[in-house]
């Protein structure tokens, strides 16, 4: 953590992230009247930055009293926590680079303000809840979830009958995964490895471990700037869907011998190992951008290097005793949260997922008591409500069904289809 954040840099950051967040905007003049959230703590878990922070406002003008931390040890911006802590009805424990024990501690403070809605990133303040501090379960409305590894932790949770309450899985709705998983990661994945390293894409192999949602918009737009993408899947559909989409598919024993630039993005452990270190090229690049950093097996890369050093911010080389080096970039994680000038998501699509994040608390909210616990799909009239708002703040207009057209779509019969 720097000793001093600077609080107007923050507020800066928070101004311009506001200014181009119109969604957010809406919310603010629809809901800052009405204070739907009025006498509710609500906690945000996630990335703490300014477009974070304007969520953050956002809730508080809709109310709530807001605590906030943050999701990763690496992602959050102290000048931007500081602007947050000088406003009323907010509140927050977050640092950057911190162990994940400062981590923890951060996030049992966070727990302290008693919340009655979680908003989570990868479940992490909600395992915390649950695992170390029960007694506080009992005051929990709900919770939201952000991302793909945090559902399927909420799913696993779930599994062992832990979730008490109903959960969201936000995630999984289209206004979320099928925007900022493909388009955010696929954009900022490259654009802050791109900065980090001052190296050219262009006719570069480059390796994507997993074709899911962030694989697919990583390998898309890797393959838009020019570079020859390989990807590596577990699962058959996912490869033939990479094959069949142009890209070279094969297993990471052998894409591993080729790759110089790695981005690995399954939401899985040790995708890159040992076995896959041994036949690297000099110099090859690793990166990652799926939530935890045990895609690339650092510990392994640690032991069998006989040095290493940090050749530019953000970057450690591993010097191997054969005498190849391996560039690793932020610790191996979120290469688009947690490189020194990393920024995340770019605004507009940060607007669009967490109006996503506060659409659904309010479901989730004014529905509790309808819903049974564990993890729910977010209603579609939710995720459509929020795509009609962007929709309106882009000064688009589409077409609507007319009367004759409803009926051609709901009727079976071929004498009233043809009129
Ligand atoms: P997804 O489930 O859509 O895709 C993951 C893919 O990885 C799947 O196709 C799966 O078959 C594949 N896979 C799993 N293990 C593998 C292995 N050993 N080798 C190769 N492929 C493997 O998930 P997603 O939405 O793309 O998210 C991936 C990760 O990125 C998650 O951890 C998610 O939380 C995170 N995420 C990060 C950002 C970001 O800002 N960097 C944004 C959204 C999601
Ligand atoms: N993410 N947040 C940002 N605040 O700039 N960038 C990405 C930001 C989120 C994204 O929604 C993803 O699901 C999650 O981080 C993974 O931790």
């Amino acid at each position: 953590m720097s000793s001093s954040p600077d609080i107007e840099t923050g507020r800066r950051k928070l101004a311009w992230a506001r200014a181009h967040m119109p969604v957010h905007a809406e919310l603010r003049r629809r809901y800052g009247e009405t204070r739907p959230f009025a006498g509710l703590t609500i906690a945000v878990c996630s990335h703490i930055e300014a477009k974070t922070g304007v969520f953050v406002e956002t809730l508080a003008a809709a109310g709530a009293e807001v605590v906030f931390t943050g999701s990763e040890p690496g992602s959050s911006q102290d000048d931007v926590v500081a602007a947050l802590n000088a406003q009323d009805g907010i509140s927050g424990y977050a640092e950057r680079g911190v162990s994940e024990e400062r981590l923890l501690e951060l996030h049992l403070a966070a727990l302290e303000h008693g919340p009655d809605l979680i908003l989570d990133d990868a479940a992490e303040l909600t395992a915390c809840l649950v695992h170390r501090r029960p007694e506080l379960l009992q005051g929990l409305r709900g919770m939201c979830e952000q991302t793909t590894t945090g559902v399927q932790r909420m799913q696993a949770m779930a599994r062992e009958g832990a979730v008490k309450f109903p959960a969201y899985a936000v995630n999984d709705t289209p206004m979320k995964h099928e925007f900022d998983n493909i388009h955010g990661t696929g954009e900022s994945s490259l654009t802050n490895l791109l900065l980090t390293t001052n190296l050219l894409l262009a006719g570069k192999q480059v390796v994507v471990a997993g074709y899911g949602d962030c694989g697919q918009g990583i390998a898309h737009k890797a393959r838009a700037l020019g570079a020859q993408v390989t990807v590596t899947e577990i699962e058959p559909r996912q490869a033939l869907r990479a094959h069949m989409a142009g890209f070279r598919v094969t297993a990471m024993a052998e894409a591993a011998a080729w790759g110089e630039i790695f981005i690995t993005t399954t939401g899985n452990r040790e995708v890159i190992r040992a076995e896959h270190f041994e036949r690297m090229r000099d110099g090859a690049l690793l990166a990652n951008a799926g939530h935890f950093n045990v895609e690339i097996d650092a510990r392994a890369l640690a032991e069998m290097a006989v040095a290493r050093e940090e050749v530019r911010p953000g970057i450690e080389a591993f010097r191997l005793n054969d005498g190849r080096e391996l560039h690793l970039v932020a610790e191996g994680r979120l290469v688009n949260l947690a490189t020194p000038t990393a920024m995340g998501h770019p605004v507009e699509v940060m607007d669009q997922t967490f109006a996503m994040q506060f659409m659904a608390a309010l479901h989730l909210y004014q529905h509790a008591d309808e819903l049974t616990p564990g993890v729910h799909a977010v209603p579609d009239l939710v995720d459509r409500q929020v795509a009609e708002i962007k929709l309106q703040t882009l000064g688009i207009g589409i077409d609507a069904l007319t009367e004759s057209q409803q009926r051609f779509l709901d009727t079976w019969r071929v004498e009233e289809i043809k009129g």
